[in-house]
């Protein structure tokens, strides 16, 4: 009885689910790679499918008020008006329960729509570096629900605690949350930085 019904719920959840959501964030060269009613979002040659929410040109802020100068207006207003973002500057930290990340550098700096490459720093509590870190790199548009299908790689750079991440794939003008899942032997943290790009 009580596997019956949770066998129906999921399936009812997956009938729901399925038109939209799980397909988001897929790689696609064109609209006909992404199930109906997604759009294929191309950045910089790199796509994903996406639902068209209209984002990337301030149609949304336009269309309301007016039809002047609503592209080159909204975008900038955005970011402007962003409370959540951090400012980018060398030594930017984020801490979480015992490790500390700071950037060494960004390139470009601030960060910007497209591939990003970063150096950071990890350090424990007490200012030591770390070294040996897993480090799994996440971002995130919480606005719109999805990620990237690019994976950034995490190195060494050979000086004590710091890592190169790149690349950082920020596909679309907006709000981004990076997040890092750091694991260092048995203990786990995780620290997250926003960034609005343009
Ligand atoms: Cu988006």
């Amino acid at each position: 009885m009580l596997a019956a019904s949770l066998l129906f719920g999921s399936l009812a959840g997956i009938m729901f689910a399925c038109d939209s959501g799980d397909a988001v964030g897929k790689p696609c060269e064109t609209a006909e790679d992404c199930d109906q009613g997604l759009i294929c979002d191309v950045h910089d040659g790199q796509g994903t499918c996406q639902e068209d929410h209209g984002h990337e040109d301030g149609h949304e802020d336009g269309h309301e008020e007016g039809h002047e100068g609503e592209h080159e207006d909204g975008e900038e207003e955005g970011c402007a008006a962003e409370t959540r973002a951090d400012t980018y500057a060398v030594g930017l930290s984020k801490s979480g329960s015992f490790v500390t990340a700071s950037f060494v550098s960004a390139d470009p700096a601030p960060p910007v729509k497209g591939d990003n490459s970063w150096v950071l720093s990890f350090s424990d509590a007490d200012g030591e570096p770390l070294d040996g870190l897993e480090i799994v790199v996440t971002p995130m548009m919480p606005d719109h629900g999805h990620g990237t299908a690019i994976v950034a790689e995490v190195s060494p750079t050979g000086t004590p605690g710091e890592y190169d991440v790149a690349p950082v794939n920020l596909h679309m003008t907006g709000y981004w949350e990076i997040a890092f899942d750091v694991t260092a032997a048995d203990q786990q943290d995780s620290v997250m930085f926003g960034f609005c790009v343009e």
